[in-house]
C-alpha cells in the first residue's frame, strides 16, 4: 500500500513534531509519494507519542509504536523496521528520519528519485559532499563528528563521505535480507553505522545526496559522552576484526 514508510524515533520530541509530521505529509502529498510515518516513542513524559496520535487519528497516515521506557535509538529504529516488514506489505522503502527538524523533508523525494533512477540500494542524506553543510555552531560538535566520520570510515573500509548521518533512504528487500541480524547491532548511536556496515556486506549498493543539516528546532540533544564512548570502542574493535581474521 505505501512506497514509503518513514520510521521517525521519539524521545521528547512534543514540540518539534507538532511541525516536523504535517510539514513532511505535506511534501508526500505534494510529491505523489504515497507515503506513512510510523513513529517509535519510548513513553516520552512530554506526551510526544499522544500528539503523534492525534495527528494519526485526522489524517490516517500516522502509527505510533510505544515502548515502555527510553531504549536507544538503534532499538527504535530495529523495532520500526521489523514492525514494518512483519506488518505493512508493498512497501519499498524505509526512511530514518530524525523528529527534531534538523532533516529538511523537501529533499525526500529527490532521494528516492535518486535511489529509484540509479538502482541504489540506499540513498545516505550527507554533510560532507559538495552542496552539503551542516549549520551547526559549536566547532567541538563539528569536529566531534568529523572524527566519528573518519574512524567509522577507517574501521569499516566503506567509501562513504557521511556514515553518522541518520538520515536514509533504504530499500526494504535488502533490510529483509538482514532482519535476522539486526538484534546483534548496538542500540546507540553507533547503530548507524553498524547498519550500513551490515548493508553494504549484504551486497547494497550505497549513493549520496546533499544534506543541509539544521540544528534541532526545540528540546535537547541526547547526545552525552556515554555514546561517543562506545562509538570509538566499536568503531576499534570493529578496525582489529577486519585486520586480524
Ligand atoms: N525512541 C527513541 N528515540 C530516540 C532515543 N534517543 C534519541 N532519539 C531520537 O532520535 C533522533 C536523533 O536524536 P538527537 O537527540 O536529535 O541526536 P542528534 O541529532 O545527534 O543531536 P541534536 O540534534 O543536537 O539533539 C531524535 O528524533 C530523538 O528524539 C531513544 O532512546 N529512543
Ligand atoms: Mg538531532
Amino acid at each position: 500500500m505505501y512506497e514509503v514508510v518513514i520510521v521517525m524515533p521519539t524521545y521528547n520530541e512534543a514540540e518539534n513534531i507538532k511541525k516536523v509530521i504535517p510539514s513532511l505529509l505535506q511534501i508526500l502529498k505534494e510529491s505523489g509519494i504515497q507515503g506513512y510515518i510510523l513513529v517509535v516513542d519510548d513513553s516520552s513524559p512530554d506526551g510526544t507519542a499522544e500528539i503523534a496520535e492525534e495527528i494519526g487519528r485526522e489524517t490516517g497516515l500516522v502509527g505510533v509504536l510505544k515502548r515502555p521506557r527510553k531504549l536507544g535509538l538503534g532499538s527504535a529504529y530495529i523495532d520500526g523496521f521489523k514492525h514494518v516488514i512483519e506488518n505493512m506489505s508493498m512497501v519499498k522503502y524505509v526512511c530514518e528520519m530524525d523528529a527534531d527538524g534538523s532533516h529538511p523533508a523537501e529533499i525526500l523525494p529527490e532521494m528516492v528519485a535518486l535511489a529509484e533512477k540509479e538502482g541504489y540500494d540506499i540513498i545516505i542524506a550527507s554533510r560532507y559532499i559538495s552542496r552539503g553543510r551542516w549549520e551547526e555552531k559549536s566547532l567541538i560538535r563539528r569536529i566531534i563528528s568529523r572524527g566519528a566520520n573518519l574512524l567509522a570510515r577507517i574501521s569499516t573500509g566503506i567509501n562513504v563521505s557521511d556514515l553518522t548521518s541518520g538520515y536514509r533512504v533504504i530499500r526494504l528487500s535488502v533490510l529483509k535480507e538482514v532482519v535476522d541480524r539486526l538484534s546483534e547491532l548496538n542500540s546507540g548511536y553507533i547503530f548507524q553505522v553498524e547498519l550500513i556496515h551490515l548493508l553494504h556486506k549484504a551486497g547494497a549498493r550505497i549513493g549520496e545526496y546533499p544534506l543541509i543539516f539544521k540544528p534541532r528546532m526545540y528540546g535537547r540533544s541526547k547526545l552525552g559522552k556515554r555514546e561517543i564512548i562506545s562509538f570509538a570502542s566499536w568503531c576499534i574493535k570493529n578496525l582489529v576484526r577486519r585486520w586480524i581474521p
